[in-house]
């Protein structure tokens, strides 16, 4: 063996991605993979359970987790469920954490609180400014005192995919050498390591409800993929439902002679379409049930 292969050896390790609601996190790991892993939206707690999916070259192979935004104040039982996870996450086998930061909002209570996670893990920590094309408004001054407890600290624009490489090299320098943790040669159900493809399709879902609904509609929603089957003609059926709190929510979901759902349903369809290569019937339909939180992934 030369001695370059010898010395050569490929990098692997589990990288999170934790910040504030609406910081950029699901954005930034779907452009860095190229491809929608994580569902987004302009809402803050779109991402409601840690996301896992592999990015993998010639260095190795980042295993990210994408996680669900950390916020103060929690009162209703679906923030409950969901605020905790990316300290879960931070507990678990993780090799380095991304620390997103939107500079264009200023600082508030959530820092302390991931300051505070972040303080008890002993890895290699990144502070990553996201939102770079956009100048103003701009609090950069007021998180600068961060830059001492991390190891490097970078500006990036997820949306523009601006620096992610310069992010990919950072992080590849701070991986422990391994061999790669997963297979990539075998075809996966979705591009999320994590999720079923009947999960995944039900995100989708939900993500175009968070887009087309306003106020606090989304939140008292969630969305589930009951059938997936293969009709003549290539054509993929798809059962599924959109759940929510009340009757009076049902009816805005539904809109105007159903207007709203045909909206939600035509655009989560064309998605799966290109996602999927396949022709796509989606057979959506709304229901209450005040409960449905209790059975929240
Ligand atoms: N201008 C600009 N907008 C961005 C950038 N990155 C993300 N956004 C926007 O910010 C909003 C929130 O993005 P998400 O990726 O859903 O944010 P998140 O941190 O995953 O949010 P949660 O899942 O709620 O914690 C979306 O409207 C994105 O398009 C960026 O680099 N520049
Ligand atoms: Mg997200």
């Amino acid at each position: 063996m030369k001695k370059q292969e010898a010395d050569y050896k490929e990098k692997a390790g589990y990288v999170a991605i934790i910040g504030r609601p609406n910081s950029g996190k699901s954005t930034l790991l779907n452009n860095i993979l190229g491809q929608k892993v994580s569902i987004t939206s302009p809402k803050p707690q779109t991402t409601r359970l840690p996301i896992y999916a592999v990015y993998e070259d010639e260095r190795g192979q980042i295993i990210f987790i994408d996680t669900p935004g950390i916020f103060g104040k929690v009162s209703d039982p679906v923030s409950k469920k969901i605020n905790p996870r990316a300290g879960q996450v931070l507990k678990e086998n993780v090799d380095l954490v991304i620390y997103l930061v939107d500079h264009t909002r200023d600082r508030e209570l959530e820092e302390n609180k991931i300051i505070g996670l972040l303080r008890k893990i002993d890895k290699p920590k990144l502070l990553v400014f996201n939102k770079s094309d956009i100048r103003a408004p701009s609090f950069y001054p007021h998180y600068t005192f961060l830059e001492d407890e991390f190891n490097e600290t970078l500006k990036v624009s997820a949306l523009h995919k601006h620096n992610l490489n310069l992010l990919i090299q950072s992080i590849f320098e701070r991986l422990p050498e391994n061999d790669k943790i997963i297979d990539t040669s075998k075809p996966r159900p979705t591009p999320a390591l994590n999720l079923n493809s009947k999960t995944f399709i039900a995100e989708i879902i939900r993500e175009k409800a968070f887009l087309f609904l306003r106020k606090e509609i989304p939140y008292s929603l969630t969305a589930v993929v009951d059938e997936i089957a293969d009709r003549a003609n290539r054509v993929m059926y798809i059962r599924a439902r959109i759940i929510t709190n009340s009757d009076r929510y049902k009816k805005m979901i539904i809109g105007d002679k159903g207007w709203m759902i045909r909206e939600i349903g035509m655009a989560a369809r064309k998605e799966l379409q290109t996602a999927t290569n396949q022709k796509i019937f989606l057979d959506l339909t709304v229901e209450t049930n005040p409960h449905w939180h209790e059975a929240l992934l």
